[in-house]
């Protein structure tokens, strides 16, 4: 029997071309033997597009673009899956979200399938919600002993209301220099580093504008390095990369959104390093009640410190990004990646069947 699989792309947000790629690329490294596919479109304007079954390869993501004239409601989803509308065609097999920032990544997608009784690739509701906001993720990660940078974090009002003891905050407890980020995993954007106070007023001013909350970390210098996780219960590391930016960037900025970065993989750590970071890893995993994946983020300092970032729930994922790569190092190809993280998502529904909801 075939996995019925709908691919949900694209969304209301500015990685929208970012997860058309990332559906081009997952459809032409599917066994169209093993597998039913079904583009799910979700329009810049938030409408959602169910296509035709794909039956043959799909030259370019414009043919993934599909007219917003013939849109559903989300809540159709589970009808839509059945296509034969014949006894026994019960639905989708399995749902594969490839959506980003708010509507997609912060766990309102994974909610509908969840409320739908819908199998689905990759982290739940929990995971992925508090996974989106750093500071929730990193107060998860204090609890769990993980080893962090210092950080503090302040809500607009607060802010607004005395800026003041906001800055004195800061230099009394991180100094400089440190980075003001937007609490929202989902935005690269907002992001300063600072070295004095005026240079916090900048910032503050600037990060406001996509969130209203904000986080402000310690500076360290130190390598970047990353490490996949696959699985459910019994999770897995892949090995480790390391991110080498390609000029000595003074500002986030450039060295993030301009792409300018290198990666190298495996990266050349030690092996005692590389154990902590596994352990560290998989503990923040468990922490945030994961499911299928995460790329974890690490720091090391030269000193042999290190210390969790963050985890992204749902990483960069073409052939090309991290995590895919990593594994692709650690003997877990593209095609077999996808297949795995399908059979996660069924592993996990199946657990789910088994709880008591009356008693
Ligand atoms: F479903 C998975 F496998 F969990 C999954 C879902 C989404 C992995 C990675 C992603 N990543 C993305 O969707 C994106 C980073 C391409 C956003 Cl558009």
């Amino acid at each position: 029997m075939k996995t019925k699989l709908g691919l949900l792309y694209g969304g209301k947000s500015a990685e929208h071309d970012v997860s058309l790629q990332t559906a081009l690329a997952v459809i032409k490294a599917l066994d169209l033997e093993k597998f039913d596919i079904y583009p799910i479109y979700i329009t810049k304007e938030g409408s959602w597009v169910k296509g035709p079954q794909l039956t043959g390869p799909v030259e370019n993501v414009k043919s993934l673009t599909l007219s917003a004239e013939a849109s559903m409601s989300p809540f159709a989803m589970q009808s839509a899956g059945q296509v034969s509308k014949e006894d026994g065609d019960e639905g989708f097999d399995c749902l594969f979200p490839l959506l980003h920032g708010p509507n997609g990544e912060d766990g309102t997608v994974q909610g509908l399938l969840e409320l739908l009784n819908l199998p689905y690739v990759g982290n739940g509701v929990l995971a992925s919600s508090a996974g989106m906001d750093k500071v929730i993720m990193k107060n998860i990660f204090a609890q769990a002993g993980l080893p962090q940078v210092k950080y503090t974090w302040f809500i607009r009002s607060e802010w607004e209301k005395d800026k003041a003891s906001a800055y004195d905050k800061i230099e009394a407890e991180l100094g400089y220099p440190c980075f003001v980020k937007p609490a929202n995993l989902g935005s690269s954007v907002g992001i300063s580093k600072c070295v004095n106070r005026e240079e916090l007023e900048t910032a503050f001013v600037e990060a406001f504008q996509f969130d209203r909350k904000i986080i402000v970390e310690e500076g360290v210098v130190a390598r970047e390095i990353e490490l996949g996780v696959l699985g459910n219960d019994h999770p897995k590391c892949s090995v480790a990369g390391e991110i080498i930016a390609k000029k000595d960037f003074y500002d986030y900025k450039a060295k993030y959104e301009d792409g300018d970065t290198a990666m190298v993989i495996p990266a050349d750590i030690s092996e005692d390093n590389y154990q902590s970071l596994n352990e560290m890893a998989i503990s923040a995993f468990k922490s945030l009640d994961c499911s299928g994946l995460v790329r974890a983020d690490f720091f090391l300092t030269k000193e042999g410190k290190m210390y969790i970032n963050e985890v992204n729930t749902m990483p960069g994922f073409t052939p090309f990004s991290m995590f895919p790569l990593l594994w692709k190092h650690t003997g877990v190809d593209y095609p077999q990646l996808i297949e795995t993280l399908v059979s996660l998502a069924q592993e996990r529904y199946e657990e789910k069947q088994k709880i008591k909801y009356s008693f």
